[in-house]
């Protein structure tokens, strides 16, 4: 960063300091992940500086003759990965995605209906905090209060009484599987739009380790920065029916030009995906989110739902006598990096919730499998039961630091992408 250190050293020191952070810590947001240096190179590349609103071969400005190949690479990559019969990549996140979904679906006022934040939903899935419950009449389902899980004759009640214009499944804070079919049949028997947000497992299910929405579901939204290891960006697949009008929803309705930038590191993370590694890191996600499970669970930690499908374990810390908060707070000073989290029928309130959340998709991509899943699990348990013994956090901080150094942040996935193209 010779530049940018010259230009503007207090920017370029953040920066500095926020890269040795990563370098030092362990990634357990499930959100969270690393990109290779190729999507970085893409992202921080000239195509920041074009406007280009509109679609390839229909753009309101010149200079277009790289960007409309860039987009036509992104779309023909995630249509083929995903088997999808359209994408569209240019939704700036996975809100801007859900809220164009919604405009290209239903009208204001209509009825929408998802899983409450509280039980593990998104904002934009209709909760009472987000705007989509002022633009929509939006209808929240819930999971069982004993096993944490969806409860279809629930959610098929729920439809049946407000009919419903789309039906959403999805979710930050679920950790079991999604009935893909399920939602379908429901969709169908109401004539509702069925529609999948698959942010936090489209790497998943790109790499055919978790149940394929695409099917099933009329359109399917997802950000690209989760499993699936791209930018922060934001994609929409769709029935060829539905083309036209999430088009239209993307831009003009919601947006402008698009982040070429981003485009283009979207395109190389899907060419990245399609690498036959990347199922074999997809599944390593799945083992690994397992055996954290399971070492957890020995040290009595109260697992949602009793355990996990996918990449995310959600903990419930009521019987550790430890908020939620606490516990990311002593295991962030270990370099342990969770997020607090409300756990479903929190006592709690949302920023001081009982739970945790936290995943796998990082430390395996920084290599770590079942043993080291096994140390952390340990690791974790200690500080949990001994949150303020400056013993235990350093006790913990040595391992951390081991394993960091042990598993650093690789810079390439580039062999994986020549075996694949
Ligand atoms: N913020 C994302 C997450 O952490 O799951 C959802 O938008």
């Amino acid at each position: 960063m010779n530049v940018l250190t010259k230009t503007d050293p207090e920017i370029a020191k953040l920066i500095q300091q926020e890269d040795v952070r990563q370098r030092e810590t362990l990634r357990m947001i499930p959100s969270e992940n690393y990109v290779s240096k190729a999507v970085m190179e893409a992202t921080g590349s000239s195509l920041t500086n074009k406007y280009s609103e509109g679609y390839a071969g229909k753009r309101y400005y010149q200079g277009q003759a790289n960007i409309d190949e860039i987009e036509a690479l992104a779309i023909s990559r995630a249509t083929s990965l995903f088997g999808a019969d359209h994408a569209n990549v240019q939704p700036y996140s996975g809100s801007p995605a859900n809220l164009a979904m919604y405009v290209a679906l239903a009208e204001v006022g209509d009825t929408i209906m998802g899983m409450a934040l509280d039980m593990g939903g998104h904002l934009t899935h209709g909760w009472k905090a987000s705007q989509t419950s002022k633009f929509y009449n939006a209808v929240q389902y819930p999971v069982d209060p004993k096993t944490h899980l969806i409860d279809f004759d629930v959610v098929r009640d729920l439809a049946k009484k407000h009919k419903p214009k789309v039906i959403v499944s999805g979710a930050t804070a679920y950790p079991r599987f999604f009935d893909y079919a399920a939602f379908k049949e429901i969709a169908d028997e109401v004539g509702a739009v069925c529609v999948a947000d698959i942010a936090h497992v489209a790497g998943l299910i790109a790499a055919d380790v978790h149940p394929d929405p695409v099917p099933h579901a009329g359109v399917v939204t997802t950000t690209t920065h989760k499993t699936l290891r791209g930018p922060r960006g934001g994609m929409i697949l769709c029935k060829e029916e539905y083309a036209k009008a999430i088009d239209r929803a993307v831009f003009p309705f919601l947006q402008g030009g698009p982040h070429n930038h981003t485009t283009a590191g979207i395109a190389v993370a899907l060419k990245e995906a399609a690498a036959p590694s990347f199922k074999e890191y997809a599944a390593q996600i799945i083992t690994n989110a397992a055996v954290l499970a399971e070492g957890l669970m020995a040290r009595d930690w109260n697992l949602i739902s009793g355990g996990t499908d996918n990449h995310l374990i959600l903990v419930d810390m009521q019987n550790k006598n430890l908020s939620g908060k606490d516990a990311a707070v002593a295991l962030e000073r270990a370099g342990i990096v969770v997020n607090a989290n409300s756990i479903p029928y929190d006592p709690a309130p949302p920023f001081k919730p009982s739970g945790i959340r936290l995943g796998t998709p990082g430390l395996t991509t920084r290599g770590m499998k079942e043993e080291q899943m096994r140390i952390l699990a340990s690791v974790m348990a200690d500080i949990v039961d001994a949150p303020e013994d400056e013993a235990v956090i350093a006790a913990g901080k040595k391992v951390v630091d081991e394993l960091a150094e042990a598993f650093p942040i690789p810079e390439s996935f580039v062999e994986e992408v020549s075996q694949a193209a």
